[in-house]
């Protein structure tokens, strides 16, 4: 039976070959970057007001880019990592990068060396850039891989503070940083030639590197190329609601080391000509005083952010009223959050400039957004993830396995698969999950079931894929499970995530069978395992990953007959032990 394919219902768009960097930066004359004026705003670092402008950044790329190229000799597809909060000098170092035609790889700046050293190594990264505060883990990750301290050093860039994008000063705050390279520093070495500077023929290489564990296993880097990206901000542009370059600004708290931050913070809207007030991490208070000071339209979130929104009393204390459009993404957004958040910002404007929640939906190998709801249907379409965006094809599939795919009837649950120009290239260095993630024909399987209506919205109605998302971060159960099978007691285990109603997010739970089970026979006993490998995992990953959804004690992981861990199962279980 020939598969059943849906298209979008926006036209379709043309889509260009070019890099990212002259998609966004290209001018007519010195008045214009990007299609905008090229003195209005680009980024704004919430904390200090410090601005910089479309034709500042172009030109700090161009010094960057040369830098990197003379400075540290870099060459065109060489991989820089970078691994620091938001920060105004993010967009120097992204885009001077894409200049000089290198690639990024985007670490979680609350990363811990262990696992810093895994993506700086499985990337192939030549130079590590880090905020300031970043620095010292760095050092540890490059002496663990056998560095010393002189060699070490050569291969970390400082990324210099926000205020010297306001003519403050270039110099390293911390001593102990005192002798590495700065980003300043590397502005130095006059600009990229003419030549250079739009570099052809990238299109179809990676520019960047996200880590995402797709399906099953460990994080996989994701190969993003440049037509990726032009490509996403094309058919975002068609189903996004209209922002306007003057009217329009957005507050930047997602971070931009993710997918979702990467995309829609640093390159959407400066593609749109709209100024992102950056702040380096969500804090309800600053959210909203930030909303009043920068008069912000529309902010992208997460939807533990609703949870905050709907409860925290500086919602009531600041001047939200400009705010029209939350965005939310990453993970589920139930409705009646939604509904909640809604009522409570309408009734403080007493009916006036209505806010819109609108959901999109992407994965890290998507580039990410493939499906968005259109602020007209916002209320009408709460808690969907809304439309596919042109130039996509999606199937819903009942049984990936094999050749025996199914397409499901109208109207049921299947298995999203995507096609277009902006899936991945493919997981970096690994033809095997690449094979599995991506059909000969093209399509992606994203490890998400969905059911579509006969309007063409979709909404995700489970996840086939063992992946648990904390606050939208992504939290590997493969990964967890090797680290908790170092620990001397644990013989096996397993990850699952729990739903939290209350924070709007999946808790990571470990199931750990002890080595010598004589030693947890009392239920006093397995509890003080439990919270000793609890405590004992904070220790060994960053904050996301920690096992915030508990640690159960269980005599044998159920598995199948090819040893495979039985998740569902757990998943039953562990929503009966969490009802009683
Ligand atoms: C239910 O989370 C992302 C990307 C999110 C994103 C980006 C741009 C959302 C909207 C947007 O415009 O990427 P990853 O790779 O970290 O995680 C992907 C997974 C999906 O497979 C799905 O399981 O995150 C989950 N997910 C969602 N689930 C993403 N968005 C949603 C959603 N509802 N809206």
């Amino acid at each position: 039976m020939a598969p059943k394919i849906y298209t979008s219902p926006f036209p379709t768009q043309t889509l260009s070959d070019t890099s990212v960097f002259s998609h966004l930066f290209s001018s007519k004359d010195a008045t214009d970057v990007g299609g905008f004026p090229a003195s209005t705003p680009a980024f704004i670092d919430a904390a200090t007001g410090t601005t910089i402008t479309r034709t500042q950044l172009k030109k700090f790329a161009f010094s960057l880019g040369n830098g990197l190229k003379t400075r540290l000799s870099l060459r065109r597809g060489d991989t820089i990592l970078i691994y620091s909060p938001n920060s105004l000098t993010w967009p120097v170092v992204l885009f001077g990068a894409g200049a000089a035609g290198l690639r990024s790889t985007l670490a979680n700046s609350a990363y811990n060396a262990r696992e810093l050293a895994f993506q700086y190594q499985d990337s192939g990264a030549k130079v590590i850039f880090a905020s300031e505060d970043n620095v010292p883990v760095v050092r540890q990750t490059l002496k663990d891989l056998g560095l010393n301290k002189a060699e070490a050093d050569k291969r970390i860039v400082v990324m210099t503070n926000s205020l010297y994008w306001a003519g403050g000063p270039s110099i390293i705050i911390k001593p102990e940083l005192a002798g590495l390279l700065t980003v300043a520093d590397l502005l130095q070495f006059g600009s990229l030639k003419d030549e250079e500077k739009f570099e052809g023929k990238l299109a179809n290489e990676t520019v960047y590197l996200c880590y995402s564990s797709g399906t099953t296993g460990k994080p996989k880097g994701v190969e993003t190329t440049h037509k990726n990206i032009t490509s996403v901000l094309e058919i975002v542009k068609v189903g996004f609601p209209a922002l306007k370059q003057g009217e329009d600004s957005m507050l930047g708290i997602l971070p931009f080391y993710h997918i979702y931050g990467a995309v829609k913070l640093l390159h959407f809207p400066f593609f749109s000509g709209i100024p992102v007030v950056v702040m380096a991490r969500f804090d309800p208070v600053k959210f909203c005083a930030n909303v009043e000071r920068y008069k912000i339209t529309c902010s992208l979130i997460v939807p533990p952010v609703l949870v905050v929104l709907s409860r925290h009393q500086a919602v009531d204390q600041y001047d939200l009223a400009t705010l029209r459009i939350l965005f939310s993404g990453a993970a589920p957004l139930g409705a009646a959050l939604a509904q909640q958040v809604t009522n409570r910002l309408m009734e403080r404007r007493k009916g006036r400039n209505p806010v819109k929640i609108l959901q999109g939906y992407g994965l890290t190998e998507t580039s990410p957004t493939t499906h968005l709801i259109p602020v007209e249907a916002a209320e009408r379409k709460v808690g969907s993830i809304g439309l596919l965006l042109p130039n996509l094809e999606a199937r819903l599939v009942v049984d990936g396995e094999g050749d025996g795919n199914i397409d499901a009837a109208e109207g049921q649950p299947g298995e999203i698969w995507i096609r277009g120009p902006t899936i991945m290239k493919g997981y970096l260095n690994n033809p095997t999950a690449t094979k599995d993630a991506i059909t000969p024909d093209g399509w992606f399987k994203t490890g998400d079931i969905a059911i579509r209506d006969s309007e063409g919205y979709y909404k995700i109605v489970d996840r086939r894929k063992e992946l648990i998302k904390y606050k939208g971060f992504q939290v590997p159960p493969a990964e967890l499970e090797s680290v908790l099978l170092t620990h001397p007691d644990v013989a096996d285990t397993a990850v699952i995530g729990v739903d939290s109603v209350k924070e709007a997010t999946e808790l990571p739970r470990a199931y750990v069978v002890h080595a010598n089970p004589e030693k947890v026979k009392t239920e006093d006993q397995k509890i003080a395992f439990a919270n000793s490998v609890k405590k004992w995992i904070e220790g060994k990953v960053a904050r996301h990953k920690f096992l915030r959804g508990g640690v159960v004690v269980i005599e044998v992981i159920p598995k199948s007959a090819a040893g495979k861990i039985l998740r569902r199962e757990l998943r039953d279980r562990a929503k009966q032990e969490l009802a009683g």
